[in-house]
């Protein structure tokens, strides 16, 4: 028999080391995904966590991020009371207020910028946190502001955009269960979805063929590749019509399911028609016997599943076209809302697809102020306007700075992180110029301390929460902890400041759970049912997913639309989904490298891993990853500085050589405080179509930093 004291030492739960055992999630990364986690609790304090048995979404398994939640959610710089600021913007002079004298500040200040200025000159911005974000917008609409706005300005919607011009619907996931043949497009699910992996690596295990496209050798390619087409970053449009143009000439597409489904085939066949193979290769790099040979892997094994890439791929200037033109092939072969290809699925709850709908959208519309000025960035970016009605928040530098078409003068942010943008340092010099900030995180960041007055929010395993999971399930969260400090959850601070600006808004004001209700009024859940058992996600009653054939098309033509009929309003749109060059338009010949920015590593995400120790302790310092080519050229060995220069700035860096990447491109990860990879994006290089920043494709020219000193 083990001694107590080997058992607290072991963090073995039972009487006699006072360790109990509670589930929640881990919110670190995205929604979808969310992982069961079962933490170990001892006098109030997460002592060990792991991942939860029997969880639906991950089944025991957590990553390396999750498995380090413990010291996130004891990181050193946790906010524990509400602050004030009493320094310069910046500088991160703060005195600690209550909650009250927290708001009783914001109030007035918050009235008086909407009375001077009109109530949509305050913003209302959300970070990549989803939770609470149908709580925000409403808050946002109820106050009379039309600037609700988030993350997904760079994440992830232009997909979504893609797919509502082509089908209607907002998403379509690949059946892997089913599929003959798997089109890795910027696939390295290893690194940023480990998940979705492990259904592709049953897929293989059954036969299903592998394709993937990707500028760099990751795991994915070695371990799980039957073709590997290596390409130059941005290029992709090209070669997917190159694709489609062999699998055109080589009869090798669904004519009856284009001839019933498919409007446009006649003019986007003609224009793909340019895309020879030798063509493709000039402009891609990829060479011209690849693109045939995947057009007859793709031919010879359908259906065809396509990996969606709300980043990598839409992270460039013609990010959307190209996410349109990948997807075209799922049309040309008959795969869309077909076994075995892609399947549309509903967004549910705050973004995540469990396989039913909620009313999140309609919760905070019924409260939308008609009569306001069009939000944010609809000037600059009128398709993203029209396709999702929200801000732009890439366009919100620009305006906050030159107050035109109208004026933002005060932003209430949820997790605001300036360095997600491109040409970020224009949204730090806006912040510093606002009339009032508010900023809600649970560590003081570089952006906290840009703001009048920080708010401390606590984790998910703080705070009890509604949650939906993939495969028809959800669960309400019970908090494992107390919330640390005077912390609390940000749809409790939502609701509070719903209540002290005495805005018409009663549901709001009855606090989070009472928006729950209402928000899951057409579903079969019932909520005091649910919150019987807190600790385990729970099958919603009758939930049947809609089958493949049975979603139809939303289009105003009813069909997959190769030819889109709401861009041909657009003068200055293409209603096909043409290529061209993505880059910033920097001359070649002076910038000949591309800097690829935020190719996911698997154990960081984004700004808020950073100061995570053991996750730091894996990658020390900032790298560069560079060609072990390009590192001889220039005589630069591991962990020697760089100096990366494009058309807005310079970065200096330590270098990575490797094989993985290919000659002429560099790689960066992003959200580093001592290596901002998007200070170096001008703050013009978006995609007129989405708004989304060129992050993928800008670009650059590198050399040896010592040259420099010299
Ligand atoms: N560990 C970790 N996981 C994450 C995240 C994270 O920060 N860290 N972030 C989460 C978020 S918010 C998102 S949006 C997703 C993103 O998920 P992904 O899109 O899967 O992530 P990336 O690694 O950025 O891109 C995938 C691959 O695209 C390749 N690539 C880059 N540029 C190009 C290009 O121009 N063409 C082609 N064909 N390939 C290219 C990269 O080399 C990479 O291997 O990941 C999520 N998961
Ligand atoms: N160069 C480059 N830039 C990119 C990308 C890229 O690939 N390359 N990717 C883009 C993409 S896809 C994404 S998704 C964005 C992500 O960009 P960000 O939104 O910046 O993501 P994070 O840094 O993860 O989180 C933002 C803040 O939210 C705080 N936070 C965490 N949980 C909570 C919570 O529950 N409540 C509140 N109030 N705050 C919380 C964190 O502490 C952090 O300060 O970056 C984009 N920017
Ligand atoms: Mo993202």
């Amino acid at each position: 028999m083990s001694s107590p004291d080997e058992r607290l030492r072991a963090k073995i739960p039972g009487a006699d080391t006072g360790i109990t055992t509670k589930n929640s999630v881990c919110d670190i990364c995205a929604p979808g995904p969310h992982c069961g986690v079962t933490c170990y609790v001892r006098e109030g304090r997460i002592i060990k966590l792991e991942g939860m048995e029997d969880h639906p979404v991950n089944r025991g398994l957590l990553c390396t991020k999750g498995l380090a939640g413990r010291q996130y959610v004891y990181r050193r710089d946790r906010i524990m009371t509400p602050l004030r600021r009493v320094g310069e913007r910046g500088v991160g002079q703060f005195e600690p207020i209550t909650w009250d004298e927290a708001f009783r500040e914001i109030i007035p200040r918050l009235r008086t910028v909407k009375e001077e200025y009109g109530p949509s000159a305050v913003a209302f911005f959300s970070g990549y946190n989803k939770w609470y974000r149908p709580f925000l917008q409403r808050l946002c609409y109820s106050f009379g502001s039309v600037n609700y706005g988030t993350e997904s300005s760079s994440c992830f919607t232009s997909t979504i955009m893609s797919w509502r011009l082509a089908t209607g619907e907002s998403f379509a996931a690949p059946d892997l269960r089913n599929a003959g043949v798997f089109l890795g497009w910027c696939y390295n699910a290893y690194y940023s979805a480990y998940l979705m992996q492990r259904g592709v690596e049953a897929a293989r295990a059954r036969g299903m063929k592998i394709i993937i496209v990707d500028t760099r050798i990751t795991p994915a390619v070695e371990k799980q590749c039957d073709l590997f087409l290596r390409i130059r970053p941005g290029t992709d449009c090209a070669l997917a019509h190159g694709i489609a143009r062999e699998l055109i000439l080589t009869d090798r597409i669904d004519h009856a399911y284009i001839g019933e489904h498919v409007h446009g085939f006649q003019p986007y066949r003609d224009y793909v028609m340019a895309f020879t193979p030798e063509r493709v290769e000039e402009l891609t790099g990829v060479p011209a016997a690849q693109v045939r040979q995947a057009a007859a892997m793709i031919g010879a094994n359908g259906p065809l599943a396509v990996n969606h890439s709300g980043a990598a791929l839409v992270h460039s200037g013609n990010g959307m076209q190209t996410h349109r033109a990948v997807m075209a092939l799922t049309a040309l072969t008959g795969s869309y809302d077909r076994p075995g290809g892609m399947i549309p699925a509903p967004l549910t709850y705050a973004h995540s697809m469990a396989g039913f709908t909620t009313l999140d959208h309609e919760f905070p519309l019924e409260k939308y102020p008609h009569h306001q000025p069009r939000p944010v960035g609809a000037e600059r970016f009128p398709l993203w306007d029209e396709l999702t009605g929200e801000m732009q928040a890439n366009d919100l530098a620009r305006q906050i700075r030159e107050g035109t078409p109208y004026p933002v003068r005060a932003v209430w942010a949820h997790g605001m992180n300036f360095r997600m943008f491109g040409a970020d340092g224009e949204l730090q010099k806006a912040l510093k110029e606002l009339d009032f900030f508010v900023d809600i995180d649970l560590f003081l960041t570089d952006t906290a301390k840009l703001a009048d007055i920080v708010l401390p929010c606590c984790s998910s395993f703080e705070r009890g929460e509604f949650k939906v999971f993939g495969g028809g399930y959800a669960q309400f969260t019970e908090p494992v902890i107390k919330p640390l400090g005077q912390s609390r959850p940000d749809d409790e601070i939502i609701c509070e400041l719903a209540k002290r600006l005495d805005l018409d808004d009663d549901l709001l004001r009855s606090g989070p759970e009472a928006c729950v209700r209402y928000i899951l009024r057409e579903t079969s859940i019932d909520l005091d049912e649910l919150k019987k058992d807190r600790q385990h996600p729970h099958r919603v009653p009758g939930f049947r997913p809609v089958p493949p054939g049975a979603h139809g098309f939303h289009t105003s033509t009813g069909k997959f639309e190769l030819w889109s009929t709401v861009l041909e309003k657009y003068p200055r749109f293409d209603p096909l989904p043409t290529y061209r060059d993505s880059s910033d338009g920097a001359d070649p010949e002076a910038f000949p490298f591309r800097l690829v920015a935020g190719a996911r590593l698997p154990h960081v995400l984004h700004s808020r891993l950073h100061d995570v120790p053991w996750l730091r302790s894996l990658r020390p310092e900032p790298m560069a990853e560079i060609s072990v080519e390009d590192a001889a050229a220039l005589g630069v060995h591991e962990g020697d500085r760089i100096e990366i220069e494009t058309a807005a700035g310079r970065l200096s860096i330590a270098a990575l050589p490797t094989a993985r990447v290919l000659p002429g491109t560099v790689h960066i990860y992003h959200g580093y405080r001592e290596a901002d990879a998007n200070a170096l994006l001008p703050p013009y290089h978006n995609d007129p179509y989405s708004g989304f920043p060129g992050y993928r494709n800008t670009r650059c020219r590198i050399r040896r930093a010592q040259e420099v000193m010299e």
